[in-house]
């Protein structure tokens, strides 16, 4: 590359599109570092921080926390890590997200992974995943739906006018889904 900013992915696609699932291959094979943003808005949550109710009740109506709370942690994780590589996981959400990502990191993603579900299937898996987060009853499931269509998939019709988004079916078994996800990623092998 270039410039000596990181490689930035960011993996976008429903609740329960199968982002997590499919980060943890690229990681193993790719040695990409993964960070999702609910995983990191899930453990702010917990430490007792100030705004961690907030970010409680946020995360169990669906609802979109503030990006600078979203964009310390992630700084602070990519920094932590010490890797080049990165799959930002369920993040930029909105348009405010990724306006302020671009503005504070100063950098764009490399390009877009969006894996594409239909609700249904997605709302199958979610209620059968049963880790214990707060989200996955069907009254929040529903919230997140919303949510997603009407402010997260105009960020990736956003990166689509870019030519940025990598588009992958996601309502197939995680061993073809990740067959088509991996090819995307071999430029990146290094
Ligand atoms: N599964 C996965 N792939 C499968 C396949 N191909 N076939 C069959 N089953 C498959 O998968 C979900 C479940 O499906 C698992 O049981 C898995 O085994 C199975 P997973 O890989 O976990 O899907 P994922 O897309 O990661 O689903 P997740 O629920 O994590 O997506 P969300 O986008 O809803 O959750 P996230 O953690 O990103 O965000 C949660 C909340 O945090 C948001 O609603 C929001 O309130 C808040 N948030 C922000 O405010 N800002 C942010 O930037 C990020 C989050
Ligand atoms: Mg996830």
């Amino acid at each position: 590359k270039a410039s000596a900013n990181p490689t930035v992915v960011f993996v976008l696609g429903g609740p329960g599109a199968g982002k997590g699932t499919q980060c943890s291959n690229i990681v193993r094979d790719y040695g990409f570092c993964h960070l999702s943003a609910g995983d990191l808005l899930r453990a702010h949550m917990k430490s007792g921080s100030k705004d961690g109710n907030m970010v409680a009740e946020m995360i169990k109506n669906g609802q979109i926390v503030p990006s600078e709370v979203t964009i310390l942690l992630l700084q602070k994780a990519m920094k932590e890590s010490g890797k080049d590589k990165f799959l930002i996981d369920g993040f930029p959400r909105n348009a405010e997200n990724r306006d302020a990502f671009e503005k504070v990191m100063g950098f764009d993603c490399d390009f877009v992974l969006f894996f594409d579900c239909p609700e249904d299937v997605m709302e199958t898996r979610l209620l059968g995943r049963n880790e214990g987060r707060t989200d996955d009853n069907i009254e929040s499931i529903r919230k997140r739906f919303k949510v997603f269509i009407e402010s997260s998939m105009p960020v990736v019709q956003y990166y689509e006018s870019l030519g940025k988004v990598n588009r992958v079916i996601a309502n197939k078994s995680p061993e073809a889904v990740y067959a088509d996800t991996k090819k995307l990623f071999d430029p990146y092998l290094k």
